[in-house]
Order: structure tokens, then C-alpha cells, then sequence
């Protein structure tokens, strides 16, 4: 399409589907008829597509997800379909906007954080490389929570991301299927043998809407299939007839709330009876469409490996694995035997966290009564691991206590998962490591062959060619667009290291990004930035092991010295935070109130403020990271070495031109190789350090306040009164888990620990700032050199490792 084409379209979708001529439409209107226009394409595409898997009999993977953070479609999906500047053009020409237009769509918020943008890119990335693929999540009505901040407070609203309705998805009815929860199982008695008859259940039925998303110059869109929960019958009859009207509606009420809401909580597993129903719902619907459709095109179960493979993103879709068994089981007539096989050769499981509190446990009776027949099934295959456990080292019941499903009382997702999947894979090489000699040690020599790594990465399409388009034109024009089709291409840039012309022209697109996103913050929160001084940004959710309070302990610590001696060597500097907390995390909520207070504090003191600023941006999205990452020029990556599985963030900043200062954690050690020594900052204990202080019990964070006067200066004035706060309440709390925290330990993150080695890396990044060549040559490299971090790349090891699909021709 050209763009008198795209003119006339979108005019007739308006006319045609709105109802309104050009010259009354708002810009909501425009958004409806464009989005309508760049949806008749990528149907067409997805039609063909689709046809062609069933019959081509080529094997698709299934995506189980529980979150999705896909952001928004329309201007993305302009871009993979190479229309994004003939668009442009024409809505200028009608007299719009592009840049307002896309701002009437709301973001699809399914998921919270890193895990669930990860899932978002892969989709972008396997429909690039022409994979077939199926993601699999739950239609929340209502996404993560939006962020407000008042008095220096996080609140949280409701997203209401559905509100005008979705123009990206499409219902498809005929593919219902129902999900049980609760009643008893029965044994039927036989000539053939026993088998299970469920009674007693609820019903709740997963009506599925499907969202094509379709990659760059791609023929084979992915689908992500979101599955909402609904009631059987809006209106319970009974109830109805005897008047008691409330009763009716109130049991329709309980069953749709499985997909009312996304749960905030990251990195931090809750035993939540609900939330074990949203898992179930989700997992259940997905492995029955899967059956029923492998059926419809190729007859017998025995082949479902051949046609496909399952991955599994965390443990939150672990009930796939007994829920696919029990359809063998139970609805297929399979044997134990034949059933196993079949799970065992299908799925696949990736890990994303090694901390104690983000691993998935769930009480065994609250299981077993939700969901009976899925718990025997689950005392089936503990049945099988314990037997091998017990061969391999037999009479040592602390192995069976270490690594059983089932054990105290609770069933362990990960053990699951391991048992079963093929392969098991960390998200970094470090977290590769670590899940193979610390966290799943003896896993690791039971099943040597299971544990891999894949590092992450990120989609370019979304990350530099939609939210910098001025950088990814500097590229093109010196190694053309191929490069976000084949990411092999991106090496190219390799030719222009040390190139003056591209180090400058790189620098004035930084240059032109921060100004335009000083522009944007002020519009969207009143908060106003200089251009001219250093961006340093640290976005990312709110966790204590990712060391916001670090960052804002040392924006402190330089507030002082500026006080003391206005002669103080320091680059002039906006330090921006973004990070939502979970609303019952109490120490993440107190240190967003910590760094506007820190904010405060500057910006009322003329002596400092011309220096030195801080803004906390509300409500961080993955739009607003689209704005971000263009005009960051520092990239924060502070987490306590060994805690960060990977990050994702630090290689959207790298791409987009950021220096990292950060830990030798997760994908920063990866950065580091990718860059070396001289273009990043590395500071702080490495994660082996920390780990033998942990076993010794030798940390002592005290003996660290007390030898460091700044430090001691800047932890005091937590306390001391210094600090402006709205509600009169200082911050004993923060303070207080520095040093000395009743019976936890202090200090867990070993903020005290680092806090010198920063602040040393700090004042070299500083210096290498004001020498503006080396900055920009830096700068530039972090860019060139980031070409392995594309999620293409992570793509292609999965494929070659686990999951051996084939690209449509
Ligand atoms: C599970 C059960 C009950 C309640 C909540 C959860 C839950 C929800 C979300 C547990 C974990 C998450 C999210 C985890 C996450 O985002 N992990 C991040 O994954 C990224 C992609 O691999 C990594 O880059 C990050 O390092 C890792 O923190």
C-alpha cells in the first residue's frame, strides 16, 4: 500500500465503519479506522498462515504464559509491515498526528515485569523467523495496576485496558472448552480395567479471543490465545425463580473473577487460592484446544510430540503437564505409560528466579481439593521421581526431602517441572550456573543432560526501530534495514567502531531523544528536566534486591558533598527512577517515598538544585519505556550480585546508546563481555563473595556504617529529620533493615556492602562523561556491540536446543 492508498482506506474505514467523514472524526475515530486498515493486512497474512500449518503438518510451539506484556499494537505492527513512514505521511496529509493517534491505544498490561515482556518479545521474534507458535495466557479484564503518586505515595487505580473496547482481538466461540474445579473422583470398575469418573464439579467455561502479532516482514503472524472465564449461565434459574435475585448473578460473579485481574506480586510467590485457579483455568483450556485441535487435524494422539512442543515460562503453567496427562488418561483411554511418554517429549521448562520467596509452592490439601484428580496424578509422577531419586542414591532420604513434588504438606512446582520437561534452562549464563550447582545441585546430577542456558534478549523491532527511529536510520543508512529481519545483519555495525561520522551522528540522535522526552515528561506529569544535564535512569520494578535504595542513597550522599563544597567535581544530573511496587510490598512503597523525598529535598535547596535532580516517573509502562530508553544515557543496574536472573532492561538501554554501571549479575556480565572493560562500570562484591559471607554469617554491616563518616552521614539522615516527608514519618523502617532488623538479618542485599564501590565507579563514570568524545564513543559502542542481545538470537538457541522447529518457507 502506498500512501494515497492508506489515505483512501482509512477514509472509507471511517466513513463506513464509524459513521464520520474526516473532517468530524477525533482522534479516537482515526485510531479505530487506522487500526482497522493495518488489521485487514495482518489478517490476511494470519488467514494464509494458519491454513498452512494445518496443512503442512510443520510443528508448532505452545507459549504458556501467565503474563504477556505486549504494550501496543498499532504503530508496531506499521512497522514489522514496512508501512510505519506511509502512514505517517498519510495522516499528516488528512491533517493528524501519528504520535497522538497511538496514543488513544491502551497498553495490553498483562503481566508485570521482565518475565512477561520476555514472553511479548518472543512472539514478535518467532513470527520474524517464520515460526509457528501459540502463546497461551489468561484475557485479564483488568491488567497490571496503574501507578499514582500522591504526597510522595504510591496508590494504585484500576487498568481498565478493555474499556473501549479491543480492536486487536477476536473472539472464537467455537473453540470453548470447560474447566473443572472441586467435586470427588470416582473409581469405575471394568472388564478393561478401572477407570476415573469426576461428580460434584464446577464447571467454568474459557471462551478464548485471539490476537494476531505479527512479526517483522512476516508471513507467519503468532497468535496469542487469551482465554477469559465465564459462567455457564450468566443467571442461576433456581435462585432466580424463588426472587432471590442477588444469589442468581452472585455465583457468575465468583466464577469470572478468574480472569477479573493480573495479581502485582513479582518475583514473590503467594499461596492464593485464587490465583491457583487462574493457573489451572489457563493451563486446562490451553491443553484441551490443543488435544481437540491435534485431533481435528491429524486423528491420533500417539503423534502429538511430532507436531508439537510446549514451553513453559516459570512454574505458573506447571498444571499443564497433569492436566495433558489427564486428557490422555481419562478422555483418550492412553496407559500410564503411553500417557508419561508423551509429557515427557512435549514439555520444556524455563527459570526465571532462584530466590527462595519466588518459588512456586502450593499447599497439598488446598490442591488436592481444588483439583483431586490432578493431584493423583501429580502423587503418580512423585511416585516415578522418588523411585529414581532412591536409585540413584539409594537409603538417602535427604535427597527424596530435597527434591520430591510432594513433601511437608506442600507440592513443588519446580521439582514438577523438572521431573517432566526435556530441558530446563536459566535465562543468563551466571543464572545457568547457579541453577545447576546451587539451586537444582542434585537435579543437575540426576539429569545432567536437562539443564541449558539461553540467554534473553530483546525484539529491535519494538526497542530501536519503533522507539528511536532517528538511531535505527543512522544504521540503515550504513548497513540497510536487513539487519531487523536477520539479526546476523546487526554485525555490520561492527565496520563502523571508532567511526567519527557515526559516533556523531549516534551522539546528536541521543541529543534530540533526550529533548523530546524532556518535552514528553513535562506533558505527561508536569515535571520538568533539563536536556543539558546527564539522564540517569534506573527503571525497573520495585525490589529490594535490585537496590533502588543504593541509587537513591548515593544521589544522597553527592547532595551533601555538593552542600558542603559547592566546588565538588560533579556532572550536572537528572537522576530518573521508575518503578511500580507491589501494593502489599510495604519496604518497596517506603523507598519510592524515600526518593521523593530525596527529590524534595534537592529541588528546595538553590545551593544543590542547579546540580543535581530527581524525578519519579509515574506509572512506568511499556510505553513509557518506549520514550525512555532513547534519551537515557546511563543505565542503572545495581542488583545484589546473583539475585538478578538475567534483566532485560539493561539491553533495551545498551541497544538504545546507555553506559551501564552495574553488579557482575545476570546479563551485565554478558554486556560486559560483549562491550569489555573500558565501555562499561562495574563495581561491587562478585556473586561468589557474597555467598561465602552468607554461609560464614560474616557480613556485618554495622562495622561498614561505623567506618565510612558519608556513609554513616547518609544512612543517619534517614532518621535525623532532614529529610522533607508529608505524613511526618521518617524512615526508621529502611534504616532500621540496614542495620539492625530484629531477627531478620540486616542489611540482606548488602546495600552498606557496596554502597564505596559504587560510589568509586561513579566518579570515574563522571569523569568519562565530561570528556565528551570518549562519552560518545562509548556510547556509540554500547550500541554496536549489543547485537547479540536480540531476542532473534535467544530465539534461534531454543529452536536449535529444545524445540527443533521449522521455519515456513
Ligand atoms: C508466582 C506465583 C504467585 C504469585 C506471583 C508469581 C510471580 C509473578 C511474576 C512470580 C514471578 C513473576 C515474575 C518474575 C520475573 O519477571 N522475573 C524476571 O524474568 C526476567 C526474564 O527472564 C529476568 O530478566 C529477570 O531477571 C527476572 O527477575
Amino acid at each position: 500500500m502506498d500512501k494515497e492508498q492508506i489515505k483512501e482506506e482509512i477514509i472509507k474505514k471511517l466513513r463506513r465503519t464509524i459513521g464520520v467523514t474526516p473532517d468530524e472524526a477525533s482522534n479516537e475515530d482515526i485510531y479505530v479506522a487506522v487500526s482497522c486498515t493495518v488489521r485487514d493486512l495482518v489478517m490476511d497474512r494470519w488467514a494464509e498462515a494458519n491454513k498452512q500449518v494445518h496443512h503442512s503438518g510443520n510443528k508448532r510451539l505452545y507459549y504458556l504464559s501467565a503474563e504477556f506484556l505486549m504494550g501496543r499494537a498499532l504503530t508496531n505492527n506499521m512497522i514489522n509491515l514496512e508501512l510505519y513512514d506511509a502512514y505517517r505521511d498519510a495522516l499528516g496529509e488528512l491533517g493528524f498526528d501519528l504520535d497522538r493517534i497511538e496514543e488513544q491505544e491502551a497498553d495490553a498490561g498483562l503481566g508485570n515485569g521482565g518475565l512477561g515482556r520476555l514472553a511479548a518479545c518472543f512472539l514478535d521474534s518467532l513470527s520474524t523467523l517464520e515460526m509457528p507458535v501459540t502463546g497461551c495466557c489468561i484475557r485479564y479484564e483488568h491488567g497490571l495496576f496503574r501507578q499514582l503518586i500522591e504526597d510522595g505515595e504510591q496508590h494504585e487505580a484500576v487498568d481498565n485496558w478493555l474499556e473501549h473496547g479491543n480492536l486487536w482481538e477476536i473472539a472464537r466461540p467455537e473453540d470453548t472448552v470447560e474447566v473443572r474445579y472441586g467435586g470427588h473422583i470416582e473409581e469405575v470398575w471394568t472388564d478393561t480395567g478401572v477407570s476415573f469418573k469426576h461428580e460434584g464439579y464446577t464447571s467454568v467455561v474459557a471462551y478464548p479471543y485471539d490476537m494476531p502479532v505479527i512479526g517483522y516482514e512476516s508471513k507467519m503472524p503468532a497468535t496469542l490465545r487469551m482465554w477469559q472465564a465465564r459462567a455457564k449461565t450468566k443467571l442461576d434459574m433456581k435462585n432466580f425463580n424463588r426472587g432471590d435475585y442477588a444469589r442468581a448473578v452472585e455465583e457468575s460473579a465468583l466464577v469470572e473473577a478468574i480472569s477479573q485481574v493480573l495479581y502485582p506480586e513479582d518475583n514473590h510467590h503467594q499461596g492464593k487460592l485464587l490465583r491457583l485457579k487462574q493457573f489451572y483455568f489457563f493451563t486446562s483450556a490451553s491443553m484441551q484446544f490443543l488435544v481437540r485441535r491435534h485431533k481435528k487435524f491429524h486423528g491420533d494422539v500417539r503423534t502429538l510430540p511430532d507436531y508439537y512442543t510446549i514451553q513453559i515460562n516459570d512454574t505458573h503453567p506447571t498444571l499443564a503437564i497433569p492436566e495433558l496427562i489427564r486428557i490422555l488418561l481419562d478422555e483418550e483411554g492412553l496407559s500410564w505409560d503411553e500417557a508419561f511418554d508423551i509429557a515427557f517429549r512435549m514439555f520444556n521448562y524455563t527459570n526465571h528466579s532462584i530466590m527462595r520467596e519466588a518459588l512456586e509452592r502450593w499447599n497439598e490439601n488446598l490442591l488436592k481439593e481444588l483439583l483431586p484428580r490432578i493431584h493423583k496424578i501429580i502423587t503418580v509422577i512423585d511416585q516415578k521421581l522418588r523411585e529414581s531419586i532412591w536409585q540413584k542414591w539409594p537409603g538417602d532420604w535427604s535427597k527424596i526431602d530435597e527434591l520430591a513434588i510432594l513433601n511437608r504438606g506442600e507440592v513443588h512446582m519446580a521439582n514438577l517441572c523438572i521431573a517432566v520437561c526435556g530441558r530446563v534452562n536459566g535465562v543468563s549464563q551466571l543464572h545457568a550456573n547457579i541453577i545447576k550447582t546451587q539451586t537444582f545441585r542434585d537435579f543437575y546430577v540426576l539429569y545432567p543432560e536437562k539443564f541449558i542456558g539461553v540467554t534473553n534478549g530483546i525484539t529491535i523491532r519494538r526497542w530501536l526501530a519503533k522507539a528511536n527511529p532517528a538511531l535505527t536510520a543512522e544504521i540503515e543508512s550504513r548497513i540497510t534495514r536487513s539487519f531487523l529481519k536477520d539479526y546476523r545483519d546487526f554485525e555490520k555495525l561492527r565496520n563502523w567502531e571508532g567511526n567519527a561520522e557515526f559516533i556523531e551522528a549516534a551522539a546528536r540522535v541521543k541529543q534530540e531523544n533526550k529533548e523530546r522526552f524532556a518535552a514528553y515528561l513535562e506533558a505527561k506529569q508536569g515535571s520538568v528536566i533539563d536536556p543539558h544535564t546527564m539522564f540517569d535512569v534506573q527503571a525497573k520494578r520495585l525490589h529490594e534486591y535490585k537496590r533502588q535504595l543504593l541509587k537513591i542513597l548515593h544521589v544522597l550522599c553527592l547532595y551533601f558533598r555538593v552542600k558542603d563544597n559547592p566546588h565538588t567535581f560533579m556532572v550536572p544530573s537528572t537522576f530518573l527512577f521508575a518503578a511500580k511496587a507491589a501494593p502489599g510490598y510495604y519496604m518497596a512503597k517506603e523507598i519510592i517515598r524515600l526518593i521523593h523525598s530525596v527529590a524534595w529535598l534537592i529541588d528546595s535547596d538553590p545551593a544543590v538544585r542547579d546540580v543535581l535532580k530527581v524525578v519519579f516517573i509515574e506509572d512506568y509502562n511499556v510505553s513509557v519505556a518506549e520514550q525512555l530508553m532513547p534519551a537515557a544515557e546511563v543505565s542503572e543496574q545495581l542488583s545484589t550480585a546473583g539475585l538478578e536472573a538475567s534483566g532485560t532492561g539493561n539491553m533495551k538501554f545498551m541497544l538504545n546508546g546507555a553506559v551501564t554501571i552495574g553488579t557482575m549479575d545476570g546479563a551485565n556480565i554478558e554486556i560486559y563481555d560483549a562491550v569489555g572493560e573500558d565501555d562499561i562500570f562495574i563495581f561491587g562484591a562478585r556473586a561468589e563473595e557474597l555467598r561465602a559471607m552468607d554461609r560464614l554469617c560474616s557480613y556485618d554491616p554495622r562495622a561498614v556504617y561505623d567506618a565510612n563518616p558519608e556513609l554513616k552521614r547518609v544512612v543517619d539522615s534517614l532518621v535525623s529529620g532532614v529529610l522533607p516527608v508529608a505524613s511526618n514519618k521518617q524512615f526508621h523502617d529502611i534504616y532500621n533493615a540496614l542495620l539492625h532488623y530484629g531477627s531478620h538479618k540486616a542489611d540482606r542485599y548488602f546495600v552498606l556492602h557496596d554502597f564505596a564501590s559504587y560510589d568509586k565507579e561513579f566518579t570515574k563514570l563522571m569523569a568519562a562523561y565530561v570528556d565528551r568524545d570518549k562519552w560518545k564513543a562509548m556510547s556509540a559502542r554500547n550500541t554496536i556491540c549489543s547485537g547479540i542481545f536480540s531476542s532473534d538470537r535467544t530465539i534461534h538457541e531454543y529452536n536449535e536446543m529444545v524445540w527443533h522447529l521449522k521455519a515456513i518457507e
